[in-house]
């Protein structure tokens, strides 16, 4: 888009100084992300984001839930004299016609705006020290938003039930719209998925018994959802428009999806894929540590159960799209949506092959 429309975008919204350049910011798979940078020394640089209505339908709905989350974040931080709060939690921005509205359509499309945290650097990977904080600081996210005075919706109905999305795939491989699913690649993949597919859904199966609380997670806790300082201190937990309330073990399983795969979920050198079981370990002591107190005994004891799912849910979801021809993430190249899926089946199968010492690991943290 020309400077000039997008000039024409930020507009539409209640912001301090003069907008002297804008330009793409980082690499997101589903919205479009610009860095919006003023003139004036005294006013903050922000982001200009697109929100894909694909991926979240009801916009009104995703901007409510990060209004009442955001709102309570920032007052917790106020309670405990935390200082440089504005680099803790995201502030967006009121639209310039209706300021009770964090967003604004132009055009038909959809754009919301937010200060740029300055200084501030996202990880594509960590070593056993930042995954722990990283633990802590998602453990103590959702400590703090377990009050939280409204209830929040769900922005992606379904978004993390492992029943709906093994249903999601079944109904792509009746319809087949590519002619993808008779590749033999694809039927392997489908026979190690099959095999696990009920064990997978336990989750919802304990909801539905009553053992299984939902609170308010992230529900995207990849390892590049967290801004660190210069010093390697956690700033800022970002990408909220899933936070909706789930199992907790979406956050959790999806942070060591990311942050304990040696590799980028799309690298596509399987011998290369591999668990870091030391992450695990830190990940687990950071996040026991402040989310510890209120989660209960079952919680805890199906977390190696919560390493499994993710990645296999992944790989369901990856293959889903590879299927129904790359209508949901963007692809680089033809098989980019298949070598994501087969990276995370295999980050499984080197899960599988640590289980037994997450399992003594977390009966570990179970008697302490
Ligand atoms: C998407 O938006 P982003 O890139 O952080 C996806 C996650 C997947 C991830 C895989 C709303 O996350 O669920 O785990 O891609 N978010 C949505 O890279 O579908
Ligand atoms: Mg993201």
């Amino acid at each position: 888009m020309e400077q000039n429309e997008l000039k024409n975008i930020v507009s539409h919204f209640a912001i301090r100084g003069t907008v002297s350049e804008i330009k793409p910011l980082g690499a997101g798979l589903i919205n479009d992300t610009l860095l919006v940078t003023t003139a004036e020394a005294d006013a903050p640089n922000y982001v200009l984001q697109r929100v894909n209505t694909n991926v979240f339908p009801d916009v009104d709905l995703v901007m409510r839930n990060i209004f009442a989350v955001t709102t309570h974040i920032r007052k917790k931080l106020e309670a405990a004299g935390e200082s440089d709060i504005d680099r803790k939690v995201l502030t967006f921005m009121p639209s310039a016609d209706d300021a009770t509205k964090l967003y604004a359509v132009v055009d038909g499309q959809y754009w919301r705006m937010m200060i740029f945290i300055e200084d501030a650097v996202t990880k594509q990977a960590v070593n056993p020290d930042s995954s722990c904080a990283a633990g802590k600081a998602f453990g103590r996210f959702q400590a703090m938003l377990a009050d939280i005075p409204v209830e929040l919706g769900e922005t992606i109905k379904d978004f993390h039930n492992m029943e709906f999305r093994l249903q999601q795939l079944r109904e792509v491989i009746a319809k087949d719209p590519v002619g993808r699913v008779a590749e033999p690649e694809v039927q392997a993949m489908l026979k190690e998925i099959d095999a696990r597919a009920e064990y997978m859904c336990k989750a919802e199966r304990m909801g539905r018994e009553g053992v299984l609380p939902k609170r308010v997670c992230h529900c995207d806790t990849k390892v590049n959802n967290m801004m660190f300082d210069r010093q390697d201190n956690v700033l800022c937990v970002i990408d909220l428009d899933t936070v909706m309330p789930n199992f907790i073990f979406s956050d959790y399983g999806d942070f060591l999806r990311t942050g304990a795969n040696k590799v980028a979920e799309d690298n596509p050198d399987m011998d290369a894929v591999c668990f870091d079981v030391d992450i695990f370990k830190a990940f687990t002591e950071g996040y026991l540590a402040s989310a510890g107190g209120f989660l209960t005994r079952v919680e805890i004891e199906n977390l190696p159960y919560a390493v499994k799912l993710f990645p296999y849910m992944q790989c369901v979801r990856f293959l889903w799209d590879y299927l129904s021809g790359d209508k949901y993430w963007k692809c680089q190249y033809d098989k980019h949506n298949f070598v994501r899926a087969n990276n995370q089946l295999h980050l499984l199968f080197s899960i599988e092959k640590h289980e037994p010492e997450m399992e003594a690991f977390i009966d570990a943290c179970l008697k302490q």
